[in-house]
């Protein structure tokens, strides 16, 4: 019988660490010999990753509810295309951001509120969530140096949503630690000020005992 699959997401602000740990668990899981792909949001998909330019190019000035739409757009082709296939073949799919993103930035430092985002995912997406997510917590003035030291020497860089004021960045903080105190069963609240390898280790450890439940079941 087929393993079941397993998703998995990594949330959290600007530089917060994301890219770099989903590279690790990646290497460290298919060294455990498990089927592991991973993805990114916006995008995942060709028509998404289309989307994903339009979202994120330096001069769009997109108003929230039309991000929101556009972003489930892509997030239904997204999970359609590439997370449920690989979920039926029992793999497990790690998400560089997923529907929490909307949560926080469009519904929560954008000021649109929660119950917009919920109506749309409702008709997007239904009920469908995360098995496991990991929100890195860091203090955004740490985060947007590392996102601007990295942008000294990579170009396609996210210069809109980055350029925003600290006041919308420590917005979006709080508003994924209120997400990981709303969602304890599924969340995992993750300090992202630690070395990689301090974070690597963290990480595993909880994957690894919800991989051995689900697969007990
Ligand atoms: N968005 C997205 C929405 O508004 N709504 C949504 O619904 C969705 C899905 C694109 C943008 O879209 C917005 C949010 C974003 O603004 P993105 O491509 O994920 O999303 O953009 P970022 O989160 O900005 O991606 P970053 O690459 O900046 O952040 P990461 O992935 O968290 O950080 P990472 O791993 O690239 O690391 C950044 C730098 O820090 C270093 C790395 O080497 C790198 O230089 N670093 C560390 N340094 C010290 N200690 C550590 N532990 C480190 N870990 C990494």
């Amino acid at each position: 019988m087929t393993k079941p699959g397993f998703f998995v997401t990594f949330e959290g602000g600007e530089g917060a660490g994301k890219t770099t740990q989903i590279a690790r668990i990646q290497s460290y899981l298919e060294n455990a010999g498990y089927d592991v792909i991973t993805t990114r949001e916006p995008g995942g998909t060709k028509e998404a990753e289309a989307l994903r330019d339009l979202l994120v190019a330096p001069d769009a000035t997109w108003p929230s509810i039309s991000e929101v739409l556009l972003l489930f757009a892509a997030r239904r082709a997204h999970l359609d295309e590439v997370i449920r296939p690989a979920l039926e073949a029992g793999k497990i799919v790690i998400s560089d951001r997923f529907t929490d993103s909307t949560r926080v930035y469009q519904g929560i430092a954008r000021d649109l509120g929660l119950e917009p985002i919920e109506t749309v995912k409702k008709l997007a997406i239904g009920d469908f969530e995360p098995n496991l997510t990991f929100i890195f917590d860091l203090d955004p003035e740490i985060g947007l140096a590392r996102s601007q030291k990295r942008g000294e020497v990579d170009q396609a860089s996210n210069q809109r949503y980055e350029n925003a004021a600290l006041h919308f960045h420590r917005k979006m903080q709080d508003g994924f630690l209120q997400i990981a105190r709303d969602n304890p069963q599924r969340c995992v609240l993750i300090n992202a000020d630690q070395t990689p390898e301090k974070i690597t280790d963290e990480i595993t450890e909880k994957l690894v005992s919800h991989l051995a439940e689900v697969n007990d079941v």
